[in-house]
């Protein structure tokens, strides 16, 4: 029987109250309205800034259903939409790209204004909601709540993407992949031959190293205080891994050492003030360019001696790697199919959704790179 145009009842994540685990619940989803999809979610990956918005560092209004990593098969649509049909397979966006507002109109622009990313409202564009629990709102998370199986996200918030696309791995493209990979290929465009600094091999560390690799850097220097992740950062493509703490020097020097003055790009992807620093004063005074991927947890800010950038050194920061998402989603899977990168190295963890508190409980201890969750 079809379920077009009738709400549907099914199992969500819901996060009642900060730093709580989260209950599964029988949600009611609402048909999509016009310019708006509906989606079977497939599979959802479990991202820091879900958990930025447990702790409350990142801050929601609630009852909400996060999750932002996704991907999932389009149940139905609502008047108008031309770009995904029922049974296409898609990536929900978490920065939309509306094509009409200065910033998807820029070549270069990818934070379409439509994001909710920053404000945090927690709603579809038109300010209501769709998930609902016994008939009171259930918040959106960044427009596409994925920890449901079923969602409601807006037309230009969904890509349709290769119908042999493995979802369980693909969703990984709808975020932690696509931040990490496009901060080297599409923020600071890698260049061949280049010398690279990773400052963070996590799951997005790694996912900037991939990229490093694929623009063809000649070094790519790992830079961890957990030795641990040596092994999957050469895996990944890292030449050389270094821990800060085996050194008594500052890490910018021992860099700058081994670079011959300093290397051509450096990324921050720890989400700390310290190596900020650390990753704009190892590069290139001249040329150098530095990246911040990583977002430090409250409003903290840095002084900084304009000298460091006077002497020609840029300093560069993107969400979702600075990539247009609907443009570039479907073409990163594409890229995926024709293994041109693998996204195994990310994914140590899949759970069945209903065990998502331990999915979390991996994120926190660090014992996880990426845990999947299946539906
Ligand atoms: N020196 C060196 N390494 C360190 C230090 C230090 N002082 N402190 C921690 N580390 C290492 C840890 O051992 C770990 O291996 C790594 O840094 C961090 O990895 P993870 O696994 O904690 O984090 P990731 O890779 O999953 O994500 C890191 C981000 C910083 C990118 C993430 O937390 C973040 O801030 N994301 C927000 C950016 C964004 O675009 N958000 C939009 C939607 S998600
Ligand atoms: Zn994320
Ligand atoms: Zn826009």
């Amino acid at each position: 029987m079809s379920t077009t145009g009738k709400v549907i009842k099914c199992k969500a994540a819901v996060l009642w109250e900060l730093k709580k685990p989260f209950t599964i619940e029988e949600v009611e989803v609402a048909p999509p309205k016009a310019h708006e999809v509906r989606i079977k979610v497939v599979a959802s990956g479990i991202c820091r800034s879900d958990d930025h918005a447990v702790s409350g560092s990142l801050a929601v209004p609630l009852p909400v259903v996060l999750g932002h990593e996704a991907a999932g098969i389009v149940e139905s649509v609502g008047e108008g939409v031309t770009t995904v049909k029922p049974g296409d397979k898609v990536i929900p966006l978490f920065v939309p790209q509306c094509e009409k507002c200065t910033v998807c109109k820029h070549p270069e622009g990818n934070l379409c204004l439509k994001n909710d990313l920053l404000k945090c409202q927690g709603t579809m564009q038109d300010g209501s909601c769709r998930l609902t629990y016994k008939g009171k709102t259930v918040y959106s998370f960044l427009g596409i709540s994925t920890f449901s199986q079923y969602t409601v996200v807006d037309e230009n918030a969904v890509a349709k993407i290769d119908a042999a696309a493995p979802l369980e791995k693909v969703c990984l493209i709808g975020c932690g992949f696509s931040t990490g990979y496009g901060s080297a290929v599409k923020t600071a465009k890698v260049k061949p031959g280049s010398t690279c600094a990773v400052f963070g091999l996590g799951g997005v560390g790694l996912s900037v190293i991939m990229g490093c690799k694929v623009a063809g850097a000649a070094r790519i220097i790992g830079i961890d205080i957990n030795k641990d992740k040596f092994a999957k950062a050469k895996e990944a493509g890292a030449t050389e891994c270094i821990s800060p703490q085996d050194f008594q020097k500052p890490i910018e020097e021992v860099l700058k050492e081994m670079s011959g003055g300093g290397v051509d790009f450096s990324f921050e992807v720890i989400g700390r003030l310290d190596t900020m620093m650390a990753a704009l004063m190892c590069c290139q005074e001249s040329f150098g360019v530095s990246v911040i991927v990583g977002v430090p947890p409250g409003s903290e800010t840095l002084p900084v001696s304009p000298i460091l950038l006077l002497t020609g050194r840029t300093w560069k920061g993107a969400v979702f790697g600075g990539f247009k998402s609907k443009d570039s989603v479907p073409k990163l899977v594409t890229d995926f199919m024709a293994k041109k990168f693998s996204l195994d190295p990310l994914i140590t963890h899949i759970l069945p959704f209903e065990k998502i508190n331990e999915g979390f409980e991996l994120l926190r201890s660090g014992k996880s790179i990426r845990t999947i969750l299946t539906f």
